[in-house]
């Protein structure tokens, strides 16, 4: 077999243009191309042969502003594309690396496939220190990148060119296991990636990666019907898996046949429309009244594909009843068996339709006629509670942000994609807006990373161009990240991002009004040079003429009149829009028997910290310690 000679940043580009994905008897391409920011990092290796090579082997090159933005991008394109496609990502040493860290852990958190490719100081050690190096003094082989280590669901350094034939393909291996999958990280020294070496030609055939649909064994099915059959109360919580493994269809036709309701968590919101008869909306911290007050009595509860972290348990307190069984069906053995459940560890989609089978294979007719009907009159008392909410009542001065969902939702319809992560928002949007399919909803609530929402809605562009896109931001988090606005409109992205001016972190001023800590920190203000203390009026910020500035179309709209208009030009404008709407900076909408622990000072001069304490106590006592 002949050989090629190629650098190390060539034969990634060659290798990453051959890999390809298959699931269902459907192929494509895994790698859609690559975002990166230069440096002398990596200017000479994957900078070069992606100028090099990147048309020939259609390995197009994006450039972000931020690397962070560039891995909330990749991270949002692969969940868009539930997992089956992605961008690889390439940054200079340094800063650059450790910019990308932050997003590489929320991709690992909610088990979306990115490639990074943080470069290195040399691994020749001549010119040490290089610029950015670390110089860690005790241990002369770490570097910024180890800091990718604890992010990554695989990390490799490559100091010799050959360590690339077993490091690439295993990259690809954990990249496309459903288990597995997250943030994997080669990192490569400036020197090696621009190295040569002559690379055997099977190295770059193509290579087909079968994306596993884990069957569920069958003794653990027959035990999971015995459960089902013994159940009367049982509730579905679905999480993202169910959208990534494609399972609506066996989900919705196991909930109906068997009368068994379905909850969601921010990840499997859409997995069933809202309108579904069996759809009774979000549980946990942030739920509904159907499904908590399903989820508070259940005497089975059946999570499939969901991490079941604590704003999905309202901090274990919302699985109530304490003769509840729990089944853990997940691809991923350590999400299957949360909540000491009986796991059913298999793909989402195998397992119901599995499960459903061996139900009706025993005779099994689904719930009964009394819990069917407290379902229907669950769901219909949810569903009035929520028209109230999003129904503008000129109570305040400015629109509530709960009438902004409604006002935006209606506008858009249930099929564009709402896209957002951090703030009050996600909480607000988990409970009122309506997706028509399970594409619609688009929140990253596994790390709720400030940042993630504006590079996502590019991401998701990207991924289905024909998709109408809303990014539903909040001022503050606005603030943090917003400069790929120029990058969407350098692609040519044609989005909307409407940003809730509420001036400041009101989500945190709710969370420390709830634990007893006056308003502090958190709002947009001067400060008061008397007191010393961020309380002086408001900081005024000009939304729309900040994103004029970076080339998008930028409006002020207060009332539902002037949004709706907003939108309407928004959809047939030729770029990206930025729609400021001032709202309320009180009124969010409200709890419904959820809970999330959120600890309070136990000791306190104040008297308000020290009532909070107490309640705090109370409720903490109603955690299901046993399930953890
Ligand atoms: C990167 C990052 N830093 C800090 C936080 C903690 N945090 C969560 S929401 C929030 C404030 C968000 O403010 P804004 O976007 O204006 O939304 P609002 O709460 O006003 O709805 C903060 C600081 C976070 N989630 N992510
Ligand atoms: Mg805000």
């Amino acid at each position: 077999m002949g050989t090629e000679r190629l650098t190390v940043g060539q034969a990634i580009v060659r290798f990453m243009a051959e890999q390809y994905v298959e699931r269902d008897g459907r192929r494509q391409r895994f790698i859609a191309g690559v975002w990166g920011i230069f440096g002398h990092g990596n200017v000479a290796g994957l900078g070069q042969a992606l100028e090099e090579l990147g048309d020939a082997c259609e390995m197009p090159y994006y450039r972000p502003q931020n690397e962070q933005a560039q891995v909330h991008l990749a991270a949002a394109y692969a969940k868009h594309k539930n997992r089956l496609q992605t961008f690889a990502c390439t940054s200079s040493i340094g800063p650059g690396a450790t910019n990308m860290i932050t997003a590489a852990a929320g991709a690992t958190v909610n088990r979306l496939p990115v490639l990074l490719f943080p470069s290195d100081y040399f691994a020749n050690r001549l010119p040490d220190p290089v610029l950015q190096q670390i110089e860690h003094p005790l241990e002369h082989d770490v570097s910024a990148s180890d800091a990718f280590r604890p992010v990554s669901r695989y990390f490799d350094r490559i100091s010799r060119p050959e360590q690339l034939l077993s490091s690439l393909p295993e990259a690809f291996r954990v990249l496309t296991d459903p288990a597995e999958t997250g943030a994997v990280t080669i990192s490569l020294p400036e020197d090696v990636q621009s190295e040569a070496y002559d690379w055997p030609e099977a190295f770059f055939e193509k290579r087909v990666w079968h994306i596993r649909r884990p069957v569920p064994e069958p003794s653990v099915v027959s035990r999971v019907a015995d459960l089902v059959r013994a159940a009367r109360h049982p509730l579905i919580v679905a999480g993202g898996g169910a959208i990534y493994s494609e399972a609506s269809d066996a989900l919705d036709s196991f909930a109906t046949r068997f009368g068994i309701p379905v909850s969601e968590t921010q990840a499997g919101k859409g997995v069933l429309p809202w309108d579904h008869p069996m759809n009774v909306g979000p549980v946990g911290a942030n739920g509904g009244l159907a499904a908590n007050r399903l989820a508070r009595d259940a005497d089975l509860v059946i999570s499939v594909g969901t991490r079941l972290g604590d704003f999905a348990t309202a901090s274990k307190t919302i699985f109530a009843n304490p003769d509840a069984s729990f089944v853990g069906i997940n691809v991923t053995s350590f999400d299957a068996n949360k909540l000491r459940a009986v796991p059913l560890v298999a793909d989402a989609r195998e397992a119901l339709s599995t499960l459903a089978a061996a139900l009706d294979a025993a005779g099994y007719a689904g719930t009964d006629a009394a819990y069917r009907e407290r379902i229907g009159a669950l769901k219909a008392e949810w569903d009035a509670r929520v028209d109230y909410h999003r129904t503008p009542s000129g109570e305040t001065a400015d629109l509530a942000q709960p009438e902004v969902i409604g006002i935006l939702n209606d506008a858009l319809g249930g099929h564009a994609t709402v896209i957002c992560a951090a703030g009050s928002l996600p909480g607000d949007l988990l409970k009122l807006w309506r997706p028509e399919d399970p594409k619609a909803y688009h929140l990253e609530y596994g790390y709720s990373c400030m940042g993630y929402e504006i590079p996502a809605g590019i991401g998701v562009k990207l991924a289905e161009p024909e998709r109408e896109v809303v990014v539903a931001i909040g001022d503050g988090t606005y603030l943090m990240l917003n400069s790929e606005i120029v990058t969407a409109v350098a692609e040519g992205v044609r989005m909307t991002v409407v940003v809730f001016d509420n001036h400041g972190y009101q989500c945190i001023v709710d969370l420390a009004r709830s634990v007893g800590v006056p308003q502090f920190g958190n709002e947009l203000r001067f400060r008061d040079t008397g007191r010393n203390r961020l309380e002086g009026g408001y900081v005024p910020v000009d939304f729309a003429r900040h994103a004029e500035s970076m080339g998008a179309i930028g409006v002020l709209a207060r009332t539902e009149r002037e949004i709706r208009d907003a939108i309407a030009a928004a959809r047939i404008a030729d770029r990206t829009t930025v729609i400021h709407v001032p709202v309320s900076p009180e009124k969010r909408a409200p709890g419904y028997e959820g809970w999330w622990d959120v600890p309070v000072a136990a000791t306190s001069e104040r008297q308000g910290v020290r009532a909070a304490r107490q309640g705090y106590e109370q409720a903490v006592a109603k955690q299901r310690k046993e399930l953890a």
